[in-house]
């Protein structure tokens, strides 16, 4: 359509050009006049975004279908391009602004098993990736799951297929970016000064996976509730899961609140503040043992028995391989109530047929990554006897080497993020990655590269009684492109209602600092906190 346009607009002026040789050819000495210039208007980006379906792209994919979107909500208008990699099920999707582009690329990371295109509008982005106007890349994790997500979903039937495991456990985005990066460029007529990388959760994963294995490929990476330590947490998963599924074993909900009142009475005001929120987790040191019922029998809602105890050690405590190759920290307690706690990911739901979040995506990964038996019986796994197929599966999935010396020497950096009460990615585990980056690089260089910020009081991803928004990414861009660290940006977390107000901030802590209250002042308003490591 555009270019019938600018066909009758060329016309146009090379009538009015005609008309003005005329009068100058009415003189015979006058030196011949040049060609009048005739400029054919270029396509507006919204004219140009059609064009690309079928192309071709550098990095060997081809476009499927291109078309522009209009403007919702915080989405600006934009050309939504899908593109499939030559060969393979691994598709991409770029979402690119039709005006005011920033420049930049932010590549979103995705979640669960994938399946499906990311999308900025999801509530674990960055603000600033729609407000400033960031060209999106984003993959299906080397698959499409058809369809609504139902409980087939958690079978990860994709992990049987070696390609499509390859893909999804470590190289998508990778293999992506090349392409995505061209179609930047030619979209916009100039390649993008920066490619940032953010994720939670799996989309985490992804982010520490560009972090350790493939450096060069960004500038700076968010990961949040990163789950690097995807074998042990896939080991934690089952080892939970298989103990509440035995309803006994499990804590209704009056014994939940229970639990999550006397962790509160003997945590809450570490911090200084008795708000409900445990900002040291660290120094709680809970023991349920006060809880337990007479003779350890079930005698009622006003105590444990000794099998609830036993599940409540083995949510909070540390399991390890025969092999010591791999390791899960277990969870902090608090939140043991609620659905931004461990009622997320780790009590079972009448609607999961009785199994738990954690159940759902741990057998998956039994049956489809280790054991390759959709039937699989995963009451009796025990990783100890798979640990050859561990190790294959964990060589592409693990993302948690601390070797961060590449990423350093590029200059590129990484904010690590997480909520202290996420049932599903530990919030130890990620204070443990980051201490054992600064064990392998040392501290200054460590500083040079990496900050980790964890939320008091946030489940996974987002919510739960702690403030839990805030723009990392913008955070990162700052510190790329101006050199000033996230942690010296005076950050905070917000707390923000249905509409969006803010009605709670807190300060952003370096770890291992928390935000400690002051003693007096709105326990609402950042000022009255201040970040401590005592
Ligand atoms: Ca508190």
């Amino acid at each position: 359509m555009h270019f019938t346009r600018s066909a009758s607009l060329i016309a146009m002026l090379a009538a009015a050009g005609c008309g003005g040789g005329g009068h100058n050819g009415f003189f015979a000495a006058t030196p011949a006049t040049p060609a009048p210039v005739v400029t054919t208007p270029a396509p507006t980006l919204a004219e140009k975004c059609a064009t690309f379906a079928g192309q071709a792209l550098g990095g060997g994919a081809t476009v499927e279908d291109a078309q522009v979107v209009a403007a919702a909500g915080a989405q600006p208008e934009y050309c939504v391009v899908h593109a499939k990699l030559d060969g393979s099920t691994l598709r991409f999707e770029a979402r690119m602004p039709t005006s005011g582009w920033n420049g930049k690329i932010a590549f979103l990371g995705g979640g669960g098993f994938d399946g499906a295109m990311p999308v900025a509008t999801d509530p674990q982005f960055s603000e600033s990736i729609l407000t400033e106007r960031y060209a999106t890349l984003g993959t299906n994790g080397g698959y499409d799951y058809p369809g609504a997500r139902g409980l087939d979903y958690f079978k990860a039937a994709f992990a049987l297929n070696p390609e499509q495991l390859a893909d999804f456990t470590y190289r998508s985005e990778h293999r992506a970016l090349p392409p995505g990066k061209a179609l930047v460029a030619s979209f916009f007529g100039t390649p993008a000064s920066r490619s940032y990388f953010e994720g939670c959760s799996m989309g985490g994963h992804d982010a520490l996976m560009q972090a350790q294995r493939y450096p060069e490929d960004f500038d700076g990476i968010v990961a949040r509730a990163p789950a690097g330590n995807i074998m042990g947490l896939f080991m934690q998963f089952n080892r939970i899961s298989k103990r509440v599924r035995t309803p006994a074993n499990s804590l209704d909900a009056a014994k939940q609140a229970l639990l999550a009142n006397a962790v509160l009475a003997q945590c809450d005001g570490l911090d200084g503040a008795s708000d409900g929120i445990i900002s040291r987790p660290g120094a709680c040191h809970y023991d349920p043992a006060p809880l337990r019922c007479a003779a350890g029998a079930d005698t009622g809602d006003d105590c444990l028995s000794d099998a609830q105890i036993g599940t409540v050690d083995a949510v909070t405590s540390s399991i390890a391989s025969a092999d010591g190759k791999w390791t899960h920290p277990g969870y902090n307690p608090g939140a043991e109530n609620t659905a931004k706690g461990w009622g997320e990911y780790i009590w079972p739901s009448a609607a999961f047929g009785g199994n738990s979040v954690q159940g759902l995506f741990s057998d998956g990964f039994v049956r489809s990554f280790i054991t390759q038996d959709p039937n699989y019986d995963t009451l009796t796994w025990n990783y100890d006897d798979w640990l050859p197929r561990m190790g294959v599966v964990g060589g592409m999935f693990e993302a948690f080497d601390p070797n961060l010396a590449p990423l350093n020497a590029r200059g590129a950096k990484l904010i690590l993020w997480n909520g202290t009460t996420d049932s599903s990615v530990s919030p130890r585990d990620t204070e443990r990655y980051y201490d054992n980056v600064v064990g392998a690089l040392g501290q200054a260089k460590a500083d040079q590269t990496v900050e980790l910020f964890m939320a008091p009081g946030v489940g996974h991803c987002y919510g739960g009684p702690g403030p839990d928004k805030v723009d990392l990414l913008k955070a990162m861009a700052t510190w790329v492109e101006q050199g000033t660290p996230a942690s010296a940006q005076s950050l905070v977390h917000r707390k923000v209602d249905a509409s969006g107000a803010t009605t709670a901030t807190r300060p952003l802590c370096k770890y291992p600092a928390y935000p400690r209250y002051k003693g007096s002042g709105d326990m609402n308003d950042a000022a009255s906190f201040a970040c401590s490591t005592s």
